[in-house]
Order: structure tokens, then C-alpha cells, then sequence
């Protein structure tokens, strides 16, 4: 009885160490459902959100075909003629044609949602949908689930440094809601996580040289042809791009805005986001409740997560400037930049503080910064402007190449290697990412039209054009090929440092914002050097309609003069169509004060850079921009005879082609002119003299063709306070100013060929 009881007591103990192992087992079983149901989770919300993308891009395409807009992605619209970048709010117009199959946007132009706009709902995010997403959608899935493996196994198999650890929550601020992640460095040392900021302040920016002597490639190793994509080196290893992203697994799937999706505020909330709207001009409030490191769609061509680039790629200083920028923009850059480069490629982060005023942007970010050891924060002790600001932190980069991004940006997986590849492969490329759009309204990342390329129009306005197809088709080109770019959008770029030190940087005379994109753009091609658009390479930008920031002095002019700069020293005979393009009262240099020009004309001139009519000819031909506005002879409509220039005197004769003495010219400086020889009213009027051109002098400007139409034949006097026409007298044997006569025919001229409209 005994042994049996000891025997029960025996197998007692054992049924119960069984009974406790399965419920232990259990446990863990159910843990790992669960994290694994919150893998399937992840992965079927971001399946759906590239399946989603992919049909509104689809839908939109066809839409905007049948709206007749040529270029699907009308970032910028060329209609604006205010100084410096595009209507940026453009980005709302496509985040609505994204959304709703480009039907035509209820809100064009304003930036806050109003009361009675759909409002995307959390309810999307629910799990029916998810199991629907996958059910309908196989290739969609395969295409994550490959590209997000490849890019993890392509670094193991290599046995890289790679991030390999998310470390327990960090506290950081009450505006984020993940905990960040940290690298490990080079020597698979955690950093420390509470080290002592690393905070250097800078009082001048005179010290613009590169502070460390990186060897760097002078010959070009190899000429990777665009549009082909191959690399041709028998001899360099190479390896599959990496596809590094640590937020392939999201700790909270439906965490607000994750994957890129678009965020939405109750509307009850509406009036906290107008409140917050001008603290950056996006939606502040929306920004603070989306993880600092949410995932974004991974939106390169397919093919990129193919690309081989080198093994031995330079690494790189990401360089981001601001001033005033909200903290939680600021922080998802930094932590874009943080899980999706390969941290062997990343030499550090620099954030120049560009005299900032908002007290978060100190000490708390100073502590949150001193967790990643990569990250330096440098201070600078007044306000620089972007310009300089970039140039210190030019000045004390690490790095073999210098990356410069905005300080409100997410990069997308695999963004890095593709640009670094393009510098590696010649040095003297400067290739820029494919810069795609965050709503500033709900934050959704949205992906833009392929082959686009940063160009200019007249007077030196950026914006967005579509590659020829002609060019397309012609050169063979697939979506993923590197694209000529005439002119850098100026935010975002990787350049090798030493290059960047050899062009003369960027013209530290110009102040604050704006301009700078045309003068590092003209000066790279006209140099010897290419810049590029990098399909493969895509960041995600806020564009704001507004710069959230003070000017020291005001935009318009520190724009201007910024711009009157680039012309001055860029443009050559072409600066004509600058001054012409509205901005004739920057001639007038005792009013405007553009600064010493000798540095930047000599650097010209010491690089032996070639003219602005090379660069039209080679690197932007469809531009083809007339030298002068109308040409050939003048005919009064009242003689019905031609002006015609004899011996040194103004007379009329019967119109003739063929003579030469009949031809003249209607530049851009408003002058009628032959040669050097300029229209000039006499004395008071009574009579007319030639005079040599001098664009200082208004008594030789004339409006012609001018807005006012009831005017637009007409030549009026510039100088003149009161209205003042050039009449021919009705014999022909005179010419005179008279008071303007809309309907006077002895007042109307007109030019053989008109080069404007
Ligand atoms: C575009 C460029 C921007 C710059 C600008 C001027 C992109 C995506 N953006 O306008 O990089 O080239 O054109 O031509 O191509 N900042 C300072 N100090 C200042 C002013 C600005 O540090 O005095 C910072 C600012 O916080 C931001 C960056 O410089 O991180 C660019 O300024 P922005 O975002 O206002 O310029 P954006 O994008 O309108
Ligand atoms: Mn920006």
C-alpha cells in the first residue's frame, strides 16, 4: 500500500511537473502565435498598402490621361512666378488624386483639411481587410516577402556589420511612441546608451575645408552606361543591393501612419491641427502621433532590389541642417537614416543646427541624439541660412562622400547603396534620390511618376519635367536607369567630398534660402561633372507650402539676390532672360546689393568650366531659350513702311528683308536695338537719338507686347512718368514720343518674328 502510495506520490510529482511543462509549453506556444500572428499582421498591412498603391497608381495614371495632364506627378507648376521653389502645396493635389482615383480634388490649394473631407478612417486598418488583401493579391505579397528576406540574408550571408538588436524602450520624449533602435558599431560594441551628447558649436564658418584627408579614387574605375544598369568590372566584387530596413517588422502594425499609410486625426481634433499646422506648415499634430520609425512602402522599381553594387562602396556623412524643425520630423529622418542604410557605409550623422529657437531642439535633443553614437549635433552660434549651414557641416565631415538631406524626410529601404555606387563609379557624379512626396496633410508617403528630371524655366524657377519618350526610346531606358538631371532639386544628394571641396562648394555669398540648387547644378555640369536622378534611391519629402521659418531679411529678396548671383556669374549672355523675366529692377544695383562676385568669376575661370551655351546645347537642348524676344523688321502699322538705320540717322523706307540697315532686334532688356546701337528718346521727347545700349539706363528700355493689351503694339517710354509712346509722324519724316493712343496706328510697330508670346 505504502509503495503504491509512494508510487502515486512519485508519478504525482511527475504528472505534475508534466502538467506544469505543458502549461509552460503552452505559454510559449502562444506567445510565439502571437508574435508570429503580429509578423502576419505586418506583413499583410504592408502587402496591402503596395497592392493599394499599386491600383491607385494605376487608377490615376488612366485618370490623368483623361484629364489631359502630361506629366502625371505636376509637382511643380511652372505658372508660378514668385521667387524661389514651385507651389509645393501641389503635393496635396496628388495626394488626392492618389486617393481617389484622381478625380478632380475638392481642395485644391489649401493646406487644412476642412470639416466635411473624408476622413480615412482607422477602421481600414482592420484585420478583414488584411485577409482579403492576401486572398486577392499573391504576386503583391511575394514581392515584400522576397524583398525584405533578400535584403536580410544578402548581409548575414556576407557577415557584415549589420544591425542585428532592438534594445528595450528608451524613454525619449512624449512625442514618440517606439522606442528607437540601436546600432552596433564597428567593433559589434552596443553604443552607449546614455552617453554625453556629443554637441560641438561652430561661431564661424570660415574654416571650409575638408577636415580628413579619406583617400580618395582619382581615376574613374569604371563607366557605368546609363540606361544599362550592368556593372562591367571583371575584377571588383560585387553584391545584390542591400535591402536593409529595420522596420520591416513593425513592434505596432497599426500604429498610426505605419507603412506610409495615411494617418487621420478625429474631427474633433481639427482645431488642435490648425493650432499646430504653422509650428511647421504640415500637419504637426499628425506627425506627433505617427512612430518616429514607422515603415514606409518599399516603392523602387522591382528590378532594383536586383542591382549589384560594389562591395567597396565610400561611406558616407549624412548632413541634414535645420532650423526650427519639428521634433518629430526630425527624428523620423534621423531614424530613417538609421534603419536603412548599411551601417558600414554610414560614417556618422551631422545635424547642424542652424541657430534654432525652440528649446526641444537643445537638451532633449541632445540626450535623445547621445544614444546613437553616429550622430553628432553641431550648434551654430547665429543664423547661417542653409547654405553655410551645410558647409559646416561639409567642413567637419568623416565621411568619403557627403550626403546632404532635409531635416523633414524619410529614406526609403536600399536608398543608399545606389548613390554611393554612382560616386564609386565616377567621382565627379552627383547623384540625387528620387525625392517622393509625405503629404503634409495626412502623412502618407506617396510614390512619384517615373523619369522625371529637375529642370529650370525663366527666371530661374525649378521644377519637374518628364523625359522625352523620344529619348526614352532612343536611349533604350528602363525605370530604374539613372537619369540626366539639368538641375538638382537642392535638398537631397550624395557628392564625394573631395569633389565637393574642388568645385568651391557652394557660393557662400549666397544667404539663407533659395538659388543654390541652380548655382551647385550649373557649376557641376559646367565643370566636368553629371548629375543624376537615381530611380533605386528614393526619399520621401514634406513639401510645405510655406518656409515654417523666419527670414532674416525678407524671402523675396534674399531670393532674388540669391538668384541675381547665379545669373551674374553662370549665365553669360543668357543672364538677359533672367533680368527679362520680371526681375529688371535687379539691374539697378544701387537699389539691390548682390555682394563681391570676384571669388566665384575666378573660380569660374580656375576650374576652366565650360559656358552656359554648352550646357544648354549638351545638357538641357529642349530647353532652346531665344536670346532676344523679337526680331527682324520693324513696321509701323500707320506708314506701313519699315524703321530703317542709315548712317548713323532713323528713317523709313519700304519694308525689305534683305537689308540688313532694316533689321533690329527686341532683346530681353527691353532695348530696340541694331548691334550695340539702342532707341532712345531725345530731350523731351521731340526728337529720337541712338545711343550705345546700357542696361543701366532706362531712357533706352521700351515696353512692347506688354501685359496691357490695349497698349501691347505699342513702344512705351519706361522712363517716363506719364504715358509715353513712340509715334512716326505721318509723313515719315519724323519720330517723337506722344502720349499713348490705344488706337493710334502711327503708334503700333510690329517685329517680323516674335520669339515670345
Ligand atoms: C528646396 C530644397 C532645399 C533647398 C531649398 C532652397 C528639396 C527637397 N528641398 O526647398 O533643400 O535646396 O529648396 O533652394 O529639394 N534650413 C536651415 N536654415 C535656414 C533655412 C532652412 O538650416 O535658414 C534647413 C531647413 O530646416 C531644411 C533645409 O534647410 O531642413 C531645407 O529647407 P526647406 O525644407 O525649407 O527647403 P524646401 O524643401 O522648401
Ligand atoms: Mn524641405
Amino acid at each position: 500500500m505504502m509503495r503504491i502510495r509512494r508510487y502515486l506520490r512519485g508519478s504525482g510529482r511527475v504528472l505534475a511537473f508534466v502538467f506544469i511543462a505543458s502549461v509552460i509549453w503552452l505559454l510559449l506556444d502562444m506567445a510565439a502565435l502571437r508574435m508570429s500572428m503580429d509578423d502576419v499582421n505586418s506583413q499583410l498591412l504592408k502587402e496591402r498598402v503596395i497592392r493599394d498603391r499599386e491600383i491607385s497608381k494605376q487608377q490615376r495614371g488612366t485618370q490623368l490621361v483623361k484629364q489631359g495632364f502630361k506629366n502625371p506627378v505636376q509637382r511643380v507648376d511652372f505658372a508660378v512666378t514668385r521667387a524661389g521653389k514651385g507651389p509645393l502645396s501641389s503635393s496635396i493635389k496628388l495626394a488626392h488624386v492618389y486617393r481617389h482615383g484622381g478625380q478632380k480634388a475638392g481642395h485644391q490649394g489649401g493646406h487644412l483639411p476642412k470639416a466635411d473631407e473624408p476622413k480615412h478612417v482607422a477602421s481600414e486598418h482592420k484585420e478583414g481587410h488584411y485577409n482579403v488583401a492576401l486572398k486577392q493579391d499573391g504576386p503583391a505579397k511575394k514581392k515584400a516577402v522576397d524583398l525584405d528576406l533578400n535584403g536580410m540574408k544578402s548581409e548575414t550571408s556576407r557577415g557584415m556589420d549589420v544591425i542585428i538588436k532592438r534594445t528595450l524602450p528608451v524613454v525619449v520624449s512624449n512625442t514618440t511612441q517606439v522606442p528607437p533602435v540601436v546600432h552596433k558599431n564597428k567593433h559589434g560594441k552596443k553604443g552607449p546608451i546614455h552617453s554625453e551628447p556629443k554637441v560641438e558649436t561652430v561661431t564661424e564658418v570660415s574654416v571650409l575645408k575638408p577636415v580628413e584627408a579619406h583617400p580618395v579614387k582619382t581615376t574613374t574605375k569604371l563607366i557605368q552606361k546609363d540606361g544599362k544598369g550592368k556593372v562591367v568590372d571583371d575584377t571588383a566584387s560585387v553584391h545584390k543591393v542591400i535591402s536593409l530596413d529595420l522596420t520591416n517588422v513593425p513592434r505596432d502594425a497599426n500604429a498610426m501612419g505605419q507603412f506610409g499609410q495615411a494617418a487621420l486625426v478625429a474631427s474633433n481634433e481639427d482645431a488642435e491641427v490648425k493650432k499646430r499646422w504653422n509650428e511647421g506648415h504640415f500637419n504637426v499634430f499628425l506627425s506627433d502621433k505617427i512612430p518616429v520609425d514607422r515603415a514606409v512602402p518599399d516603392t523602387r522599381p522591382e528590378m532594383c532590389a536586383q542591382h549589384l553594387v560594389h562591395d567597396n562602396l565610400p561611406s558616407t556623412s549624412v548632413i541634414f541642417c535645420f532650423v526650427d524643425e519639428v521634433w518629430s520630423t526630425l527624428l523620423r529622418s534621423v531614424h530613417s537614416v538609421l534603419n536603412r542604410s548599411p551601417p558600414h557605409l554610414l560614417t556618422e550623422i551631422i545635424l547642424v543646427d542652424d541657430f534654432s529657437t525652440k528649446d526641444y531642439l537643445k537638451e532633449q535633443l541632445d540626450t535623445y541624439m547621445s544614444q546613437f553614437p553616429k550622430v553628432r549635433i553641431i550648434r551654430l552660434k547665429e543664423r547661417q541660412g542653409l547654405i553655410r549651414a551645410r558647409l559646416t557641416g561639409a567642413a567637419v565631415a568623416k565621411g568619403e562622400v557627403l550626403t546632404f538631406l532635409d531635416s523633414h524626410i524619410e529614406c526609403n529601404v536600399g536608398w543608399l547603396e545606389p548613390l554611393l555606387e554612382r560616386v564609386y563609379l565616377d567621382r565627379k557624379k552627383v547623384p540625387c534620390p528620387v525625392i517622393e512626396v509625405i503629404s503634409d496633410k495626412d502623412m502618407s508617403y506617396l510614390l512619384v511618376d517615373n523619369f522625371q528630371r529637375g529642370v529650370f524655366k525663366w527666371p530661374l524657377v525649378f521644377g519637374w519635367s518628364a523625359l522625352p519618350e523620344e529619348y526614352i526610346r532612343k536611349n533604350n531606358m528602363t525605370v530604374s536607369d539613372p537619369i540626366r538631371c539639368p538641375v538638382m532639386a537642392g535638398g537631397l544628394f550624395s557628392i564625394d567630398k573631395k569633389y565637393f571641396f574642388e568645385l568651391g562648394t557652394y557660393d557662400p555669398g549666397l544667404d539663407v534660402w533659395g538659388g543654390e540648387n541652380m548655382e551647385i547644378s550649373f557649376k557641376i555640369w559646367m565643370c566636368g561633372g553629371e548629375i543624376e536622378i537615381i530611380p533605386c534611391s528614393r526619399v520621401g519629402h514634406i513639401f510645405r507650402g510655406q518656409n515654417p521659418y523666419k527670414f532674416p531679411k525678407d524671402r523675396q529678396k534674399t531670393v532674388e539676390r540669391n538668384l541675381a548671383r547665379v545669373a551674374e556669374v553662370w549665365l553669360d549672355e543668357y543672364k538677359d532672360l533672367f533680368y527679362g523675366h520680371g526681375y529688371h529692377h535687379l539691374r539697378d544695383r544701387k537699389a539691390i546689393n548682390i555682394g563681391n562676385l570676384t571669388d566665384q568669376i575666378e573660380l569660374r575661370k580656375k576650374l576652366k568650366c565650360k559656358s552656359f551655351q554648352w550646357y544648354l546645347d549638351n545638357v538641357y537642348p529642349d530647353m532652346k531659350p531665344p536670346l532676344v524676344q523679337a526680331e527682324g523688321l520693324v513696321f509701323n502699322r500707320g506708314l506701313r513702311k519699315c524703321l530703317t538705320l542709315q548712317k548713323g540717322s532713323l528713317s523709313f523706307d519700304t519694308c525689305d528683308l534683305s537689308s540688313q540697315s532694316q533689321h533690329f532686334n527686341y532683346t530681353w532688356m527691353r532695348h530696340v536695338r541694331q548691334q550695340d546701337l539702342c532707341i532712345a528718346p531725345h530731350g523731351n521727347g521731340s526728337g529720337f537719338a541712338l545711343q550705345l545700349c546700357d542696361n543701366a539706363v532706362p531712357e533706352h528700355r521700351w515696353l512692347h507686347k506688354s501685359s496691357n493689351s490695349a497698349l501691347a503694339d505699342h513702344l512705351i517710354a519706361e522712363y517716363a512718368s506719364k504715358r509715353m509712346c513712340l509715334e512716326a509722324g505721318p509723313k515719315g519724316d519724323t519720330l517723337h514720343l506722344n502720349s499713348c493712343e490705344s488706337r493710334n496706328a502711327f503708334q503700333k510697330w510690329e517685329f517680323t518674328k516674335y520669339h515670345t508670346q
